[in-house]
């Protein structure tokens, strides 16, 4: 029973996810400009599956698994949001990101566009970090602009201080330490990256 506990509880990396900007997002509505937020859902499957790059309904409960973005304007808008998602240790296979646009609005937000980066070749026993621009669908599978998001992983390994036996009842703490270690492990990369791309 122990054993069992303890492997549960362990870490086996965190996965920050930096959302950039879009480019050539449809428009949402006849009036007025898109009010675009992005959610990001973490899929820990052990196939990425291959309908990835639908998702209908926003929602609405921000969990570790998944978390949105604010809202930001137009066609061709610019976030630059840091996200952190915690890879737990029970987790063999590969993991996938499903990249959803929301148009948001007071009733219900609408889908604008959507994609998926692919990480199944993705090794979680090392750290790397990758930029990719992702191609977005909509609903009707017809082009739906792009997406810039940037991955950078962290193995548990490489948190040197933080303990292996991971208190998953302590969510408030847990996450101040995890958004903490993010913001230092990839701050540099994530600076470089923006001047690279030109925020
Ligand atoms: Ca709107």
């Amino acid at each position: 029973m122990l054993a069992t506990a303890a492997a549960q509880d362990r870490l086996k990396g965190l996965l920050s996810v930096t959302v950039l900007q879009a480019t050539d997002l449809p428009k949402a509505d006849w009036i007025g400009e898109n009010d675009n937020f992005v959610e990001i859902d973490l899929l820990l499957a052990p196939k990425p599956t291959t309908d990835l790059h639908i998702k209908r309904t926003h929602t609405v409960a921000q969990d570790e698994r998944s978390q949105r973005t604010q809202v930001q304007y137009g066609r061709n808008p610019v976030w630059n949001e840091k996200m952190a998602f915690s890879i737990p240790g029970t987790h063999k296979g590969p993991v996938s990101l499903q990249i959803s646009v929301f148009d948001e609005d007071i009733h219900r937000s609408e889908f604008v566009a959507g994609g998926a980066f692919d990480l199944s070749t993705a090794n979680l026993d090392k750290d790397w970090m990758e930029v990719k621009w992702i191609d977005l669908k909509d609903l009707k599978d017809r082009d739906g602009g792009k997406i810039c998001v940037v991955c950078h992983y962290i193995p548990e390994s490489m948190v040197g201080y933080f303990q292996k036996k991971y208190n998953a009842k302590a969510a408030e703490v847990k996450t101040k330490i995890i958004q903490g270690l993010v913001t230092r492990a990839t701050g540099v990369a994530t600076s470089q990256i923006n001047s690279m791309v030109g925020l």
